[in-house]
């Protein structure tokens, strides 16, 4: 016995190697060393003649342990364990339950057979990390699945069931739900009756020579196939790659590792990588608030209500109703609700429509809504989360008499995106049963939820709320009371340096192209277009482009362009008007076109001020951490996840430069950068 693996020996000589290295059975140094120790001595011990390596608690193997990445290696290393597993002669199998991901799941593909049950879920996610399947995946995996499949399995990165793992041929075996160590055995005695050899994966070539003469073309097609969401990351291009390589180097299986290997190495001290990784744990931290412990109860959220059926109510509604909790969704007439329930079952027949729900799913869901005019029918709902018009009087007046309404202990949530919350709360008799849930749209899409703690939010509300996010598939961040609470007060800064940088000579197509290039999914102008410029205000009091734009009923792609024109099919073109009124405004304001920046400029010009505008999100503790401030950007706004967001970003291109930029553009920096600049401080590493 080491100190996470026990190794016995069954009836009929069935060697099983338990692993229980809590939480996660990540392949640390402790895991590789119970394995080097567990198959040396079965290798050794002649009564045993099938191995069944097993984990305990929740899940099998989820990978190489992510924070030793970077880090010196010690010995020894997944390979070296897995050389050993893999020449050991005897018939392996890999019994699999919860995940088997990345690493884990590679370790699996050195075993000889794979048997899991129905609930697991195997999968290589290293693209999430930047990386590649570093311990064979990428040589292995398409000689079981054929190399086609292995490019849309590691380029997406996504865990996979059991029973479709079963049918590409990922594992071998189904085992019965709670009976995974008895059939795992069972399987193993089989293999030892039947006299099946121990075939290893690395010798299995067929499916690769089925492709060898459409090789390197079909790997040069999938990857322009994908440019587009393959754009910016380093590691689906290595990914491609080294598939191919595995045909080009078979049958010389070693020769594929080495490629994999050179290929791995590129990745892992890349800034996209080291992005990922800090994301992968950002994200996680993200659920963990100082001052609120284990020792806080939460509590118990059965129903809710949403008062809205507005797009954002609806999306919101719809968010519970996916994690099966039944929602009363309220509105003022008959006629919006209507309109509300209706888009909402569009959009799940739409989903069905794609195959990705069957139609029973649709009216599960849709049987789940209660639909109702008036707040009286919210008397009895455990939470009620509202979505009425963004304005302190309306959402004032809607607590004053939600609290006259609600049961006692219900959860009185506002999805405000700017507005002041204790404002809010003060309207009610019952402030600490009042919480900022602020969705980002579509809500039933976008994966950030800002959870927002008012002055007198009680600690179980406010951790009922982080938790009640995470059931509905959100990453919850928690924010202070403060305008605009976190994404949207630093991303606006992006558009008040657009509408500022437009004036002084780049055009909208030159700043919208450098933010596209930094990887938006759009520029700020283009943004405008699409979501229409009667809808964007940023509280302007005096004359702007975008007011006189809308002077001209230029409204976007909806109606006569915006700051683009566009054809039929909505294909942009920049705008001679929107160049006139821009000319006028500049003119107007008194601005001088100091002409054209580069696209560094550019970006440098809209995002350190969101650095900026970050580092005093954290300074006024309106954040509790840096990390919280990227997963905001990220989630909410869909920053590039590989350049870490904001926080982390600043941190490779230099706190010190961010601060001298900011002061070249007259823009007063933040206390907390300065110090920490002058310190040769980060906000994220170390
Ligand atoms: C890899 O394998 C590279 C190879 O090709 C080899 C190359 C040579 N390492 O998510 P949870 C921690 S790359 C270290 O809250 P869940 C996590 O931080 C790896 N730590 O639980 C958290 O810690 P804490 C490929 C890890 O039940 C705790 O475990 N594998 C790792 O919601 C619980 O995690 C992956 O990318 C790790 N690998 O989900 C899989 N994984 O409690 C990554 C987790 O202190 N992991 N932790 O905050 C996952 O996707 C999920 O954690 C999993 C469980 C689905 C397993």
């Amino acid at each position: 016995m080491s100190e996470v693996g026990t190794f016995t020996v069954e009836e009929g000589g069935i060697g099983v190697i338990a692993i229980d290295n809590p939480p996660v059975n990540a392949l640390g140094i402790k895991t590789r060393r119970a394995l080097d120790e567990g198959f040396r001595k079965f290798a050794a011990d002649d009564s045993v003649k099938a191995i069944v390596l097993i984990c305990g608690g929740r899940t099998f193997f989820a990978g190489a342990d992510i924070s030793e990445f970077g880090k010196p290696p010690q010995e020894p290393g997944l390979v070296d364990v897995f050389n050993i597993i893999e020449n050991g002669g005897k018939p392996v199998v890999a019994a699999i339950h919860g995940t088997a991901l990345g690493g884990g799941y590679e370790l699996a593909l050195i075993c000889n057979y794979r048997i899991a049950v129905p609930s697991a879920m195997v999968g290589l996610p290293e693209v999430k990390l930047g990386l590649l399947p570093g311990a064979g995946g990428t040589q292995r995996l398409p000689r079981v699945v054929g190399p086609e499949a292995a490019l849309d399995i590691i380029t997406g990165g996504d865990p996979i069931p059991a029973k479709k793992a079963l049918g590409l041929g990922m594992i071998d075996a189904l085992a019965e739900e709670g009976k995974l160590r008895e059939d795992a055995i069972a399987f193993a005695r089989s293999l030892l009756a039947e006299g099946k050899p121990a075939v290893r994966v690395r010798d299995r070539n067929e499916k690769l020579e089925a492709v060898r003469d459409r090789t390197p073309a079909l790997f040069d097609e999938y990857l322009a196939k994908n440019a587009r969401s393959f754009r910016g990351f380093k590691a689906p291009h290595n990914i491609v790659r080294a598939i191919q390589a595995s045909i080009e180097t078979a049958p010389d299986f070693d020769k594929g590792m080495e490629r994999e290997r050179e290929l791995f190495r590129e990745l892992e001290p890349s800034i996209e990588s080291q992005a990922q990784r800090y994301y992968f744990f950002a994200e996680r931290e993200a659920a963990k608030i100082p001052d609120i412990g284990k020792d806080v109860a939460t509590i118990p959220v059965k129903t809710a209500g949403v008062i809205g059926a507005g797009t954002m109510g609806g999306g919101i509604t719809m968010n519970f109703l996916n994690a099966g909790i039944p929602v009363t969704l309220v509105e003022m007439t008959q006629e919006a609700l209507d309109r509300g329930v209706g888009v909402i079952r569009r959009n799940y027949e739409n989903t069905a429509k794609k195959g990705r729900m069957t139609q029973e799913q649709v009216e599960q869901r849709m049987a789940l809504i209660t639909p109702a005019i008036g707040l009286e029918a919210l008397g009895q709902v455990d939470m009620i989360v509202e979505a009425v018009f963004e304005e302190i009087a309306i959402k004032q007046d809607v607590f004053g008499k939600l609290d006259k309404i609600a049961k006692q202990g219900a959860i009185l949530a506002s999805n405000t995106s700017y507005l002041d919350l204790d404002a809010i709360a003060n309207a009610t008799s019952r402030p600490e049963w009042v919480v900022g849930t602020h969705f980002f749209s579509p809500a039933n899409v976008m994966r950030l939820l800002e959870v927002v703690r008012g002055a007198k939010t009680s600690k179980e509300v406010v951790k009922t709320a982080m938790e009640i996010g995470k059931k509905i598939g959100k990453v919850s961040v928690l924010s202070g009371n403060g305008f605009g609470f976190i994404a949207n007060r630093i991303m606006t800064q992006r558009g008040k340096q657009a509408d500022q940088l437009v004036l002084e000579g780049p055009t909208p197509q030159d700043i919208d192209q450098a933010i596209y290039n930094y990887g938006f999914a759009m520029g700020p102008f283009q943004m405008i277009d699409l979501v229409g410029l009667d809808v964007i205000g940023r509280g302007e009091t005096e004359r702007t482009i975008r007011g006189d734009l809308v002077k001209l009923d230029r409204l976007g792609q909806k109606k006569n362009g915006g700051f683009y024109d566009y054809d039929e099919n909505r294909k942009a073109t920049p705008s001679p008007v929107a160049a006139k009124v821009i000319a006028d405004i500049a003119a107007f304001k008194g601005v001088e076109n100091k002409g054209k920046l580069s696209a560094e400029d550019i970006v440098a010009r809209l995002l350190y001020p969101v650095v900026n505008e970050g580092a005093k999100v954290l300074e006024e503790g309106i954040a509790s951490r840096a990390s919280d401030i990227d997963v905001a950007a990220i989630l909410g706004y869909n920053w590039p996840v590989y350049t870490g967001g904001p926080m982390f970003w600043g941190d490779t291109v230099g706190l010190q430069k961010v601060v001298d930029g900011l002061k070249a553009q007259g823009i007063e920096p933040s206390k907390l950068l300065v110090e920490k600049a002058a310190k040769g401080e980060s906000f994220t590493r170390g």
